[in-house]
């Protein structure tokens, strides 16, 4: 039988103890300097967030060298994108030398190489945001052009991502060769999942960039096919969303049957629905341009089955926690159809936070279903409702997740410990957070249905009287909007005294610490097949699908390319 617990059964063996320590303080360095980058822009996210709601509600302007769209870029970019990304890294980081063993030189050298890459392309991208040449928003679509810089900067971005990937993936492939055979601890298995679809997505928005932003922005060709450019950007940017997710789901799967005492529910389920984010998660992109011309309705209607597809592996997680919280709950003596619940360790923040993450990725997912309806796709496409459903999806049960990571890796990477003190204002923390979002979202989806435009500042359509009647109501208000925004401002800045405290007040940890620990639980490996590691097959089929899913629409849109666009800056 093959139990996989912190460590792999022959990780770290090879190495000098000298060595180990040496690399794992390195790669302690790295994972922290990673989360202090994501945590400085979650603070500049934030605080762009608390303006625009205000904005939205009309209750400030801005000086005339700021506006609402750069405010809204950076907004998007600091938080969906370098927040997210910088944390997760510093969790695969750490969990990767805890999971396999300790870094080698070469690993941890572009490990750090791909950091200081990646890093440089963020703050020059927010360099061009602020300084006004950029306010694309996240999704920088065409034909609004920003500098050639900017993409430059964004390319920057994403080939700093796949140095560190690259490095991580090194260090897998090194301990599969000395232990032959072997099925991999189920953290390394996730991650290399993660990063195999992180790289084959970004494909798409690396040929957008590459080949058609930067030669249009830079002026060497004078148009660009507005489509395509936006059908590489999906092609990407929904497996992004899954990018974000599927460390959630690590920790979801990882840290909390260890929280409970118990094991994973299943190896082999747990296997399969990574491999399943590997096959749909990219070939469904279209479900972003249901409402846009130039693609066959069948390509549609063949992304949105697909997408469809992409919801098992997450009722396959809510199948295996449940089962999870009911086995521990039994174990402990809970009796009845919920007596389980009772004995959830709910005064143990990192679980709590972990559990409403994802009770809120109930509404966030069903939403998502809404979405990827066809019909219902029309009525909620471009309205506020979808800022709802990001807010609800990527703002709660992935923030919130990486904000119950950091209560417990921030002490484990400084050798810190959670005291007392710091639990509470961290319980203050995610409630706080919760309901700011269940105000601030809940406004959202409500005006969105109502017709609010999204991507727009503020509208209301020239004070027409059916469109004043959206704002009548406690929830159809922006009102209640900005006051969800006001409350989340201030669970950030709580967050943020919780980060430093963690990171340089908190007295040192002893020995046995429990808030001082990676916790990883036990997952038995010994009936897991073969095969579900064997990823020619994976990657091989994900292929075949992307092919299937994306090869006509593509050429069809180069062969028969409308007249391409110029440029539009009209900020
Ligand atoms: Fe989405 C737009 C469809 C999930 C993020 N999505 C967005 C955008 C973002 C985003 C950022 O089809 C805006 C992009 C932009 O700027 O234009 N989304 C889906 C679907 C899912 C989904 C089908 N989205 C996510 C996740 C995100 C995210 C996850 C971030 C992390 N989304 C769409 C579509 C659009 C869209 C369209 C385009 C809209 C438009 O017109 O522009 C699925 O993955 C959802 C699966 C979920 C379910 C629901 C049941 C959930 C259950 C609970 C699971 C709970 C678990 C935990 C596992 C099937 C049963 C255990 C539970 C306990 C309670 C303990």
């Amino acid at each position: 039988m093959i139990i996989h617990s912190e460590r792999g059964p022959l990780a770290g063996r090879r190495t000098s103890s000298a060595v180990t320590t040496a690399a794992a303080a390195s790669e302690r360095k790295l994972a922290l300097w990673n989360i202090g980058f994501a945590y400085a822009a979650f603070l500049i996210g934030t605080f762009c967030g608390l303006i625009q709601v205000f904005m939205r509600n009309e209750m400030i302007q801005l000086p005339a060298w700021l506006d609402y769209y750069q405010v809204l870029t950076v907004h998007g970019v600091t938080l969906a994108l370098v927040y997210t990304t910088f944390f997760i890294y510093a969790f695969l980081i750490t969990g990767m030398s805890k999971a396999l063993g300790s870094f080698g030189p070469k690993v941890a050298r572009w490990s750090w190489i791909g950091f200081f890459v990646a890093a440089a392309g963020t703050v020059w991208a927010t360099i061009e945001i602020l300084s006004g040449r950029a306010s694309v928003l996240y999704t920088f679509y065409a034909p609004l052009k920003a500098s050639g810089w900017f993409y430059v900067s964004l390319a920057l971005l994403i080939i700093g991502t796949w140095i560190i990937s690259f490095a991580l993936i090194a260090h897998y492939v090194k301990w599969r060769k000395a232990n032959p055979g072997v099925m991999s601890p189920l953290f390394a298995f996730m991650t290399i999942s993660t990063l195999a679809m992180w790289i084959i997505a970004c494909l798409g928005v690396v040929a957008a960039v590459v080949f058609m932003y930067i030669p249009w922005a830079f002026g060497w060709v004078d148009t660009i096919n507005v489509e395509l450019s936006r059908t590489l950007f999906w092609f990407f940017g929904h497996p992004l969303v899954y990018f974000w997710l599927l460390p959630a789901y690590m920790a979801w799967y990882l840290v909390v049957p260890k929280l409970l005492g118990t094991k994973v529910f299943s190896d082999s389920l747990a296997r399969l629905s990574f491999l399943l984010f590997i096959l749909f998660s990219i070939p469904v992109g279209l479900h972003h341009q249901l409402t846009e011309p130039g693609v066959a309705d069948f390509w549609k209607f063949l992304q949105v089955t697909l997408t469809f597809m992409v919801v098992i592996p997450t009722l396959m997680t809510a199948f295996s926690l449940f089962a999870t919280f009911e086995i521990s709950g039994r174990q402990k003596g809970a009796k009845g159809l919920f007596g389980w619940v009772s004995k959830l360790p709910w005064n143990d923040i990192r679980f709590t936070s972990l559990f409403i993450a994802m009770v809120f990725f109930i509404p966030g997912g069903a939403g998502g279903i809404i979405n990827t309806s066809f019909q219902l796709n029309e009525m909620v496409h471009n309205t506020l409702w979808v800022v709802g459903h990001f807010h609800i999806t990527v703002g709660t049960p992935v923030a919130m997740t990486f904000m119950g990571i950091s209560f417990w890796l921030i002490p484990y990477l400084t050798g810190r410990t959670l005291t007392k003190t710091t639990k509470k204002l961290a319980f203050v923390q995610i409630i706080s957070w919760s309901v700011g979002m269940l105000f601030m979202s809940t406004a959202q989806h409500v005006l969105g249905l109502l017709g609010a435009p999204r991507r727009t500042q503020h509208s209301n359509y020239s004070d027409h009287p059916t469109v004043l009647g959206w704002f009548d109501g406690f929830f159809s208000n922006t009102a209640t909007l900005a006051l969800g925004g006001i409350i989340l401002f201030f669970s950030a800045m709580l967050l943020m005294v919780i980060v430093f405290r963690l990171w340089l007040i908190e007295p040192r940890s002893e020995k046995g610490d429990l808030y001082a620990e990676f916790p990883i639980a036990e997952s038995d490996a010994s009936a897991t097949p073969r095969w579900l590691e064997n990823w020619w097959i994976w990657i091989g089929i994900a292929v075949a699908l992307i092919l299937l899913a994306y090869t006509f629409p593509i050429t069809h849109m180069i062969q028969d390319a409308p007249p391409g666009s110029k440029g539009f800056i009209n900020w």
